[in-house]
């Protein structure tokens, strides 16, 4: 039976353009997406925007318009980033839409079933860009003594009637959980830290608003809308269709991981499941928290105007060539910076100087010695079954095992090993030398790299499908044989070799990447 495998990344606020820390989060969802489907599972990916809340009302006031207005046109800023970057989504979800009214309300009516909502006045610090209160005891001091969240920003002494849930309630459970299922938050360190936060004490959560109607009506309370994180969270049952017994529900839930930043794990980590606990719907298998990208060492975001538009650096150095960089050069979950120089740097030497080198040499050596006629290698010289089996227990084996993890830089790094290990047997095998001496030997390197590329294309697809398509066009691979499965196996080959296929000239898929001049 095919596993099913549902991973949703947050749903972002539109209340800005996307930045590149938004398409960091996309673009690793989207391998882990591909990966899985290469995988042979049975995916769905979830993204979206969310659109309630003060911050999207103040920053729609600001611009004289209406939320909505300001939501529409952002939110198609996102879809628009996504589809440029490849983003593999099958459903973009919107917290504007009915459904997802509807999915939030249904929550809270079983939350309220269950006895756990109660209505009183809320006093507290709060703050507009995280909407969220905080304890006076986690505040910081900014400049001149003013009070700051955790996150270093304002805070106002704000006091409302609010909806509260009870969220003390679920100090033991959510404990519990954690003790038996110790991979739920990853990376570790993001586990013991909420840990820590839970283990201090849990108080309830004010979960509604009656100074603005920017949100999801409470029912039975017109007057209140819910504290935007209750819907927001919600996004991840909306879109299979919940409240609705549904196929996807059945196939889907619980989703199997919801990739996050760091700094909205509390809210995916024990809002979350205590709200699921609460309805009784079965919990999330996975949070995983990622690092922040970092601009000259500061956080970038859109109310601090250092953003990066990921468009302009997708159209500068390629979609492809920007999803490697991301993923090869931070270590998923840590913190990580980047530049022009390092971005430039990365993929000239690791995707046109070593990975699109091997394809363009060998794919020119098969046009030009053998007229582009495939065979079948003898595979009967050590040297040749040596590198297959390296390429095939590199991709197949311990890559997989890195992506499986997350741990995209070190998956990645294995499959540049065995890339820098077919240069090497190139090097030492000298199939040109070949051609006159020993024409079979030439023949059988040649088609063992042939063979090499083949596994190291699939392997690395799901980081920069567009190239890895182009290189497997170019060898006439079928689309049905481009996955993980299909690594190592020789069938693809000797089909083509019955048919009698040859390939044509091989065009280069990595271009050399040149600083660009304002950079310089
Ligand atoms: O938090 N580097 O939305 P958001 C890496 N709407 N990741 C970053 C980043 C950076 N510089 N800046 C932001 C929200 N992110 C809520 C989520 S989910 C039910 C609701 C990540 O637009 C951030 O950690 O502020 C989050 O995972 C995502 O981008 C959206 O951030």
């Amino acid at each position: 039976m095919t596993e099913n495998y549902y991973i949703t990344t947050a749903i972002s606020y539109p209340n800005g353009r996307p930045h590149i820390g938004h398409a960091y989060e996309a673009i690793a969802a989207d391998v882990a997406a591909r990966f899985q489907r290469s995988m042979g599972r049975n995916v769905r990916f979830q993204t979206g925007t969310d659109e309630h809340g003060l911050k999207m009302m103040q920053k729609a006031r600001d611009l004289g318009i209406t939320p909505r207005e300001l939501s529409d046109e952002m939110s198609s800023y996102f879809i628009e980033m996504c589809d440029k970057l490849n983003i593999s989504y099958d459903r973009f979800i919107r917290t504007i839409e009915n459904e997802h009214h509807e999915a939030s309300q249904a929550l809270w009516i079983a939350m309220e079933a269950k006895g756990d909502l109660y209505l009183d006045r809320y006093e507290g610090w709060y703050s507009v860009r995280d909407e969220a209160y905080y304890d006076e005891k986690e505040l910081i001091e900014g400049e001149g003594g003013v009070k700051l969240s955790p996150q270093g920003t304002e805070v106002e002494w704000t006091v409302e009637e609010s909806w509260f849930f009870k969220l003390s309630k679920y100090e033991q459970p959510l404990l519990k959980y954690f003790e038996e299922n110790p991979d739920f938050i990853r990376p570790q360190s993001r586990m013991n830290e909420i840990k820590r936060f839970v283990e201090g004490g849990l108080r309830d959560l004010s979960i509604s608003r009656t100074s603005f109607d920017w949100g999801v009506k409470v029912p039975g309370s017109e007057n209140h809308v819910m504290y935007v994180w209750v819907d927001a969270l919600t996004n991840y049952l909306t879109g299979l269709g919940y409240p609705h017994q549904s196929e996807d529900m059945e196939n889907f839930w619980p989703a199997s991981l919801h990739l996050i930043g760091k700094d909205i794990v509390r809210f995916h980590a024990v809002y979350w499941p205590a709200f699921l606990m609460s309805a009784d719907i079965a919990l999330p298998h996975q949070v995983f928290g990622h690092g922040f990208l970092l601009n000259k060492g500061e956080k970038m975001s859109k109310s601090l105007g250092n953003v990066v538009d990921p468009m302009n650096m997708a159209e500068q150095f390629g979609v492809d060539q920007l999803r490697y960089y991301l993923l090869r050069e931070i270590s998923f979950g840590q913190d990580g910076s980047y530049s022009a120089e390092s971005i430039i740097r990365t993929s000239n030497a690791d995707l046109s100087n070593s990975f699109g080198n091997l394809a363009q040499r060998s794919l020119s050596m098969i046009f030009k010695n053998m007229g582009g006629q495939l065979k079948m290698p003898s595979l009967n010289r050590a040297p040749d079954l040596e590198l297959l089996e390296f390429v095939r227990a590199s991709c197949q084996q311990d890559m997989a095992k890195a992506f499986g993890k997350l741990d995209f830089s070190a998956g990645i790094e294995i499959w540049l090993k065995a890339v820098f290990a077919c240069n090497q047997y190139i090097d030492e095998q000298a199939p040109w030398g070949l051609k006159k001496t020993d024409p079979e030997a030439m023949e059988d390197v040649l088609m063992t790299l042939l063979l090499a590329i083949h596994d190291l294309s699939i392997a690395i697809k799901p980081v920069i499908p567009v190239s890895c398509d182009k290189i497997l066009d170019q060898i006439l691979v079928s689309e049905a044989q481009r996955n993980f499965a299909d690594i190592a196996d020789k069938n693809w080959l000797s089909q083509l070799v019955e048919q009698g296929k040859a390939i044509i000239q091989p065009q280069g898929v990595f271009p050399r990447l040149e600083l660009p001049a304002e950079t310089e």
